[in-house]
């Protein structure tokens, strides 16, 4: 079943929180092999370029399939396809495949850089320095950062009360290694069932130390997503007046609590609180939040798969932007803010909604709200896969 609203949205807009973006397109092919190029962009630092091609494919759910037919008269009225984007599709067309990612895919310094940056805490940069350095896989960096497989010990509780004043490259490098650690564990997908249960035993951990709160699931399983790469919980209170209190500081002491519970075996980060954030990812707001590992409780029958687990905290007044936020995707976020500054004088992101003249705060009571608040078509959680 279609989401009623899907019929206000347009595909020629220039924002992509103004088109509808399902999680599998009709041009599914087309994407693959653009994101490849894109990919390629974003390894070797080429920021501009990276974004046109992230642009041209969030363009490219177009509602059919794009063809010979309507390449001329529709295709070149999407924004974002410019001459050497359209020459590509032009040629995805006709042959099935784009030429330059073929070559992408072959060099062996794409690979190796991509396979760094599914190490969490390695980015771009970092991966290319570790790539000069002369390291070429992930074995390669296993002897560097001098990590055994499954096997990461680490003082989980130190690195809880030192939060927020710890220098940015111990943060970075702690996240490498836990990463590293157990990269065979993270690499697994997590089944949506498998979400529901983290988040059920999470929120009953919690009401253990704070009664009265609740959650959503955010993220890519928001987004319909069968397979998630970690699990995204924004945590909030049900008390208007009273949650905000609640909230403050809840981070930390739930996290002690989940590690002396066995549930959080390690803590890459904790942040929001008013340090000076290291890893880029972490720019994004100022809301307390965990990023953690999280192991479920087994029978001990059998061995149960490491997840990385983020927990963020949200005050009531706060806690509908942060789930439009942390819902993502990131490309449908970052045309959100756009779309706040460009066209309403806003200023959006996870931890609020701001007016830029006189910096009055706006407090949506619900996530529909928050679209309306920005002068905005209500998008469903699973069209935001731009
Ligand atoms: P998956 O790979 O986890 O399955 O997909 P995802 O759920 O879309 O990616 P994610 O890396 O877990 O990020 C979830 C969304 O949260 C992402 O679309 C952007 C948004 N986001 C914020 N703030 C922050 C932040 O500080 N760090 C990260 N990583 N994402 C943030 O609003
Ligand atoms: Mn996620
Ligand atoms: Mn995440």
């Amino acid at each position: 079943p279609q989401p009623a609203d899907i019929s206000l949205l347009t595909h020629t807009s220039r924002y992509c929180c103004c088109r509808a973006s399902p999680l599998v397109c009709p041009n599914q092919g087309l994407i693959k092999q653009l994101d490849k190029i894109k990919e390629a962009r974003n390894l070797e630092g080429e920021e501009r370029s990276m974004l046109s091609y992230a642009r041209a494919i969030s363009v490219s759910p177009f509602p059919h399939v794009i063809t010979h037919s309507n390449l001329k008269r529709e295709i070149s009225k999407l924004p974002y396809l410019g001459e050497k984007l359209l020459s590509m599709v032009e040629e995805f067309i006709k042959t099935g495949q784009i030429n330059e990612t073929q070559g992408i895919l072959t060099s062996s310094r794409f690979q190796a850089l991509s396979a760094f940056t599914t190490i969490h805490g390695i980015g771009p940069h970092t991966a290319r320095k570790l790539y000069n350095l002369g390291l070429r896989t992930l074995e390669d960096l296993e002897r560097y950062y001098e990590v055994e497989p499954g096997r990461c010990g680490q003082e989980t509780l130190a690195v809880i009360e030192a939060a927020g004043r710890e220098s940015d490259e111990a943060i970075v490098e702690r996240s490498i290694k836990v990463a590293l650690a157990l990269r065979h564990d993270f690499s697994q997908t997590i089944p949506r069932a498998e979400v529901e249960e983290m988040n059920r035993v999470v929120m009953s951990e919690l009401e253990q130390i704070e009664q009265g709160c609740k959650s959503i699931v955010v993220g890519g399983y928001r987004r319909g997503k069968p397979q998630s790469n970690d699990v995204d919980i924004v945590i909030s209170h049900r008390n208007w007046e009273s949650g905000a209190g609640k909230i403050k500081g809840l981070c930390k002491r739930f996290v002690r609590r989940l590690h002396e519970r066995g549930l959080v075996t390690h803590v890459m980060h904790l942040s929001g609180f008013h340090e000076h954030n290291a890893l880029r990812t972490h720019h994004w707001d100022s809301l307390e939040k965990a990023l953690t590992v999280f192991v479920l409780p087994g029978d001990g029958s059998q061995r149960r798969v490491y997840r990385r687990l983020d927990l963020i905290f949200a005050a009531p007044q706060v806690f509908w932007t942060a789930v439009v936020g942390w819902t993502g995707s990131t490309m449908f976020q970052r045309d959100l803010r756009l779309y706040a500054k460009q066209q309403k004088g806003f200023k959006f992101d996870s931890s609020g909604i701001s007016r830029r003249h006189d910096s009055k705060l706006f407090f949506p009571k619900t996530e529909r709200e928050v679209f309306e608040l920005l002068g905005l078509v209500y998008v469903h959680p699973t069209l935001r896969n731009a």
